[in-house]
């Protein structure tokens, strides 16, 4: 068990036992064959001691794609801009913990972590904190930590107390926020005991951006903490948010992990994505891959590095071409939920392999004339659709172990599953079962599901086989 680890680690989701990712092949880059992702991230994760963390906005949970990848794939959430100030105190003294705690309970029923971000930023601050005398700002800011971090005392691994305190560029100073220019250099601190007496338990942890490698702005933080653990203030960890560049992954990256390490904090990877001019490359995207692979790589190599959060699920998500116009392509799911090149990369940092196509199982070839029948349930949008297919097993005996085959007429391209592990090659599908659900019963139906994308139409596949024989459609 990992050193940073004192609590007891929740019970794994039971949905994401039964959720086989497909690495769909064809998508129009390398891979290494037809084959599927060997486990979930979560799955990978879990087995190391380490967290694999998502920033996720509550409401697009009952998006089925999205709220599938965060189910499965993840054992942390963090909400992206759920628990900040404006969204937690849009006016002062009145909390407001509707979205926060979505993200909580979804985290809680689910069994991940929860990281708490972020108690005291200058950004995204409600309007009313800007009018305030430093007297009145530094009780605003002592009860806004009170209130929020009090609210999920107890719920929360980790919070981000203190978020992008330092300036950028090399004077290695503070940044010029309304709480530098107010409080004067004393402001963090006070953050941290604030944060220490609200919720006793939580990691405590001060976060930023571009201090990824050793630079002037992570020596600022590095000679921060430093002092805090002299003085003792109250602190345990240290965010890196790693909004990377493609092929700009720091070579000191582990070295600048280890050096906080070694100060007796924790360390993370916070914000992680890595983006390029779009349309992505195919170029950009390996590029993308091999950068992905060393930063786990770099976390995992750290034993006081927690774990890396990903800045989202899906490149349809992302701050970052709002921020920066033409780019984009950053996370490890595309716009259509596609698991990219990044996706496989994380997967084999994390120790995961890439597994050839499962062989069939022994066929149990049912009688003559009785066989199967296929129920095809398609729920189709412009771009995409979730299909459930049962098959019921017709023959006179049951079956241990099956695999159903299909082809796809126009184009569809499958991106994830569940109940089986699916393999596409081409418009061929074949899906295998679940370690759990491979014995159905003469007269039984088993079932499974996936998500894909279309071309426009989407019509039923065709030549549903079980275990190699025809099944009618009924
Ligand atoms: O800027 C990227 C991240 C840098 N580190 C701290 C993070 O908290 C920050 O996250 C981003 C969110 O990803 C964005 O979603 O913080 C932004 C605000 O600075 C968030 O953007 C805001 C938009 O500016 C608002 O217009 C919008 O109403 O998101 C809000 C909610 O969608």
């Amino acid at each position: 068990m990992h050193p940073h680890r004192s609590r007891t680690r929740p019970a794994l989701l039971a949905g994401a036992l039964a959720l086989a990712t497909v690495a769909a092949v064809g998508l129009g880059f390398a891979r290494p064959g037809p084959a599927d992702a060997a486990t979930t991230l979560k799955a990978l994760a879990d087995a190391k001691g380490r967290d694999i963390g998502v920033a996720i906005d509550p409401n697009r949970l009952n998006e089925s794609a999205y709220r599938q990848i965060a189910d499965a794939e993840f054992n942390l959430v963090v909400a992206e801009n759920a628990m900040k100030w404006d969204a937690t105190e849009p006016n002062r003294g009145q909390f407001t913990f509707t979205q926060g705690d979505a993200v909580a309970s979804y985290a809680a029923a689910g069994g991940k972590r929860l990281y708490g971000h972020t108690l005291v930023w200058h950004s995204q601050l409600p309007g009313w904190v800007s009018g305030l005398s430093a007297t009145e700002l530094r009780q605003a800011m002592l009860d806004h930590i009170a209130g929020v971090a009090g609210h999920y005392r107890g719920k929360v691994a980790a919070w981000d107390v203190v978020n992008e305190a330092f300036a950028d560029g090399g004077s290695g100073g503070r940044r010029d926020s309304i709480f530098q220019q107010r409080l004067g250099d004393g402001w963090i601190e006070e953050a941290f005991r604030a944060a220490r007496a609200a919720d006793p338990a939580a990691k405590l942890c001060i976060n930023d951006y571009s201090t990824d490698g050793v630079n002037a702005k992570s020596t600022a933080i590095y000679n921060l903490v430093r002092d805090f653990k002299a003085r003792g203030v109250p602190i345990d960890c240290v965010g890196f948010q790693a909004h990377l560049i493609v092929g700009q992954v720091p070579g000191d990256l582990q070295s600048n992990l280890q050096r906080f390490a070694d100060l007796g904090v924790d360390v993370r990877i916070t914000e992680l994505d890595i983006r390029m001019p779009t349309p992505p490359s195919a170029a950009n995207l390996a590029t993308q891959a091999a950068d992905y692979r060393k930063v786990v790589s770099a976390c995992l190599a750290v034993t006081r590095c927690a774990g890396v959060t990903t800045w989202g699920i899906t490149d349809r998500y992302s701050w970052i071409p709002d921020v920066f116009p033409g780019q984009g392509a950053a996370l490890i799911w595309d716009e259509n939920y596609a698991p990219k090149p990044a996706y496989q990369a994380v997967v084999e940092a994390l120790g995961g392999t890439v597994t050839p196509t499962p062989t069939t199982p022994t066929p149990t070839t049912p009688p003559p004339g009785d066989g199967c029948t296929v129920t095809y349930v398609p729920n189709s949008w412009n771009t995409g659709f979730t299909a459930e297919v049962r098959v019921r097993n017709d023959g006179a005996s049951a079956i241990n172990g099956w695999t159903v085959g299909f082809t796809f007429g126009a184009g569809q391209r499958i991106t994830n599953a569940w109940n089986a592990t699916v393999t596409q090659s081409g418009t061929q599908v074949s899906a295998r079962n679940a370690s759990w659900n491979g014995s159905v019963p003469a007269g039984g139906t088993l079932s499974f599901g996936f998500q894909g994308t279309h071309g426009g139409s989407n019509p039923a596949p065709t030549g549903f086989t079980l275990n190699g024989s025809a099944c009618r459609t009924g």
